[in-house]
């Protein structure tokens, strides 16, 4: 296979930042390419968009050295890596428009011989789209969905798989799945991830890697719905969930998940509906269970009304807005939407804690809804809801929450 020198990284969120970065301290030469210009002009300044864990340190060094920049259009190289975001439309159909803007974007810059890989979570065939878009926009160069081993372009689909808290050491231990168009173009994906993942590699085609993917977060997700479902019950009679769980985790084949207020994210909430739109028929269990995760944070402001309403004068505090435990990131959080009904309930004050924020979202920007620092809100209220596990919250004064009423989301207080 052909040297790497070069590689284009399009796409720097949460995924292509950190694995250009990564590349880039590897001595590879890496562009990075974003449409947002802000988040071009950050990252040559040496400063990641979002908080992760060593990120900021390892993207000033690559920057620094000169093997990352970033730039608003695509450049030729060796090797194209696509990490741009897959979200649902509103009908939970995949919206795969900004995966044909970046191949639009790089089909200009591609010579023979250069490997694409798709790293954006995707429906099943969208690998086989991309290519075929391609295709019809460069005549002039072959792809594997047309002269499959002979082909001048390889194309395979490596879906990311990394942990929101830990991308940087996931990013290079996890093992990686390489669903190559062909057996050449999966071999060259290999080579190029070698340079970078200590993970094993496992090969096999584009189609069972992208619903690999899928199948990932699905059963994250149906085994958090079997929680939450657990904890409706739970509830029902009284019965403490988490000790319940506890006691039932103790069988030796029984490992069941966390019930939370819900499951938030930009990846599990999605990618269960991909396999629900390629398989409405029979994908019941997955359809359930991302219903029964959607409903649970309206249960939650259910609970919180309820107790509210039998205060004389309540002071609701809320502990935690992100979508889950010391990340910033606020992205489809339950804890956001339950915040945004309980406000609509008009319940009285209401009291929001979130140390990784400065100012309310959007959305929350409302006359009953106040940003307060942790132990300011907890002096003020009488009821407090724990809806993040931040390491910051877990060692709450117990005699402070003694005087006050608790709803517990999720069972660490
Ligand atoms: N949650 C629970 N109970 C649990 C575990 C999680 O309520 O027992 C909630 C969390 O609070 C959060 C949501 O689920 O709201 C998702 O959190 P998560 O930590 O399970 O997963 P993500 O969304 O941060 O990252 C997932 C990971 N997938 C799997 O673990 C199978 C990650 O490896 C993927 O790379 C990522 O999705 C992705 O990008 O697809």
């Amino acid at each position: 296979m052909k040297m790497v020198n070069k590689i284009c990284v399009v796409g720097l969120g949460y995924i292509g930042l950190p694995t250009a970065a990564v590349f880039a301290g590897k001595g590879i030469d890496v562009v990075g390419v974003d449409t947002r210009k802000d988040l071009v002009e950050a990252v040559n300044q040496g400063r990641p968009h979002f908080g992760e864990p060593n990120l900021d340190t390892l993207v000033r060094r690559v920057v620094e050295d000169k093997k990352l920049r970033a730039t608003m259009t695509p450049e030729p190289a060796d090797a194209f890596l696509i990490a741009v975001p897959t979200p649902f439309k509103g009908n939970k159909q995949p919206d795969l428009s900004y995966i044909e803007a970046a191949a639009t974007s790089i089909a200009p810059m591609l010579e023979k011989g250069n490997l694409i890989i798709l790293e954006s979570t995707s429906p099943i065939g969208a690998t086989e789209m991309m290519t075929n878009l391609l295709a019809g926009l460069r005549k002039d160069l072959s792809f594997p969905t047309q002269l499959g081993e002979l082909s001048d372009i390889r194309v395979a689909h490596c879906p990311e798989r990394v942990l929101p808290g830990r991308i940087l050491e996931e990013v290079v231990n996890n093992a990686r799945i390489i669903g190559g168009m062909t057996r050449k173009c999966a071999q060259q994906a290999v080579s190029l991830y070698k340079i970078v993942v200590e993970g094993e590699c496992h090969v096999t085609n584009a189609r069972t890697a992208e619903l690999a993917k899928l199948t990932e977060n699905a059963y994250r997700d149906v085994n958090i719905a079997f929680a939450n479902e657990l904890s409706v019950i739970c509830d029902k009679f009284g019965i403490n969930v988490w000790e319940m769980i506890r006691m039932a985790n103790l069988h030796p084949r029984v490992n069941i998940l966390t019930p939370g207020p819900g499951v938030g994210g930009h990846c599990i909430a999605v990618d269960p509906w991909f396999i629900v739109d390629s398989a409405p028929q029979d994908a019941r269990l997955i359809r359930a269970a991302r219903m029964i995760n959607d409903e649970k944070p309206l249960y939650v402001v259910n609970k919180i009304e309820a107790k509210a309403r039998s205060l004389v004068d309540p002071v609701v505090a809320l502990f935690g807005l992100a979508y889950k435990a010391d990340v910033d990131d606020l992205r489809e959080s339950p804890a956001v939407h339950i915040v945004e009904m309980l406000a609509g309930r008009k319940i009285g004050k209401i009291l929001v804690v979130e140390p990784h924020i400065s100012e309310l979202p959007s959305e929350l920007k409302l006359e009953n809804v106040t940003l307060m620092d942790f132990d300011m809100a907890l002096a003020q209220a009488n009821l407090a809801v724990l809806l993040v596990d931040h390491s910051a919250f877990l060692h709450v004064d117990r005699d402070v929450l003694k005087d006050k009423f608790v709803i517990d989301t999720r069972g660490v207080w």
